[in-house]
């Protein structure tokens, strides 16, 4: 962990019913898989969520309705949050795996795909975030790169047990133009360095970088209700917005 605190929004993806036999305790209740984003204006461009298939989650109770599913680790922060009203100790009401979250389908905030799923990546961190991540394949430079196996890896696809309508229905949407990378910043990035699949972590590492920087100061957003507006303007607006209509909430560690 870094010694500056990284301010996350944390976006309600929530898992649309009927439930599968692991989660059918919490028929009746509104679940979440909450997933840390830095870049909550990239939302419009979601294509999946990501779990780590041996990764360890929960579904922690946050109240009277609602269900979050992350790691132990981040719902005792979600406790500790400076403005959150979650309670000190967060009731795990079901233990799970990565693996029973695969398949999932998703309702989350602002998202163009009406349905997207929960789908494997092998490089989530479980000390990071809620170990859920949101997929925006157009500028996320790791999303595209895992997206891009499973959809060139039949193999890969059979291991996880993921469906194909699951994954090849979707591609990459354009929503943020960056002047030097175009409308679909990432897959550029990840073709110019010759990225071969989400595990060249140093070449992703610096398409990371080029294309986050670049986002940032020169991105304009192509989509939703601040098209035509600077990234670096509209991200503050966007994220408020989510946290006020109860569709995202702020997260920091
Ligand atoms: B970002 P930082 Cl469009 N393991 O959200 C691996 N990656 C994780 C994670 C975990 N446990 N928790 C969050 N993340 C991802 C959007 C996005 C992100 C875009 C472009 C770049 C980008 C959609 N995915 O991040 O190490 C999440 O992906 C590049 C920095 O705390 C989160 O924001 O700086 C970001 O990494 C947090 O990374």
């Amino acid at each position: 962990e870094g010694v500056q605190p990284q301010d996350y929004t944390l976006i309600k993806m929530e898992v649309l019913p009927p439930f599968p036999p692991k989660l059918s305790s919490l028929e009746g209740r509104r679940v979440f898989l909450a997933a840390a984003t830095l870049r909550p204006e990239t939302m419009y461009g979601q294509t999946n969520a990501w779990v780590l298939p041996d990764g360890t989650y929960g579904a922690f109770e946050i109240n009277d309705t609602d269900v979050f599913i992350v790691t132990a680790r981040a719902a005792l922060n979600l406790a500790y949050q400076e403005k959150s009203r979650f309670p000190q100790k967060p009731t795990c009401l079901v233990e799970l795996r990565g693996y029973d979250l695969i398949g999932l389908p998703l309702k989350s905030p602002l998202s163009f795909n009406e349905t997207i799923y929960s789908l494997p990546m092998l490089t989530i961190l479980t000390d990071k975030g809620t170990g859920i991540v949101t997929s925006v394949p157009s500028d996320s430079p790791d999303d595209f790169m895992a997206l891009h196996d499973l959809k060139l890896k039949p193999a890969l696809r059979a291991k996880f047990g993921v469906k194909d309508e699951w994954i090849l229905p979707f591609e990459v949407i354009p929503i943020i133009n960056i002047p030097e990378f175009g409308d679909k910043s990432a897959e550029k990035v990840c073709i110019d360095l010759k990225i071969k699949s989400q595990n060249e972590k140093d070449k992703l590492a610096e398409a990371k970088r080029l294309t986050y920087l670049k986002g940032f100061t020169d991105g304009t957003m192509l989509v939703g209700e601040y098209k035509g507006m600077k990234v670096q303007e509209a991200k503050p607006l966007l994220r408020n917005k989510l946290l006020e209509v109860g569709q995202a909430v702020e997260y920091s560690e």
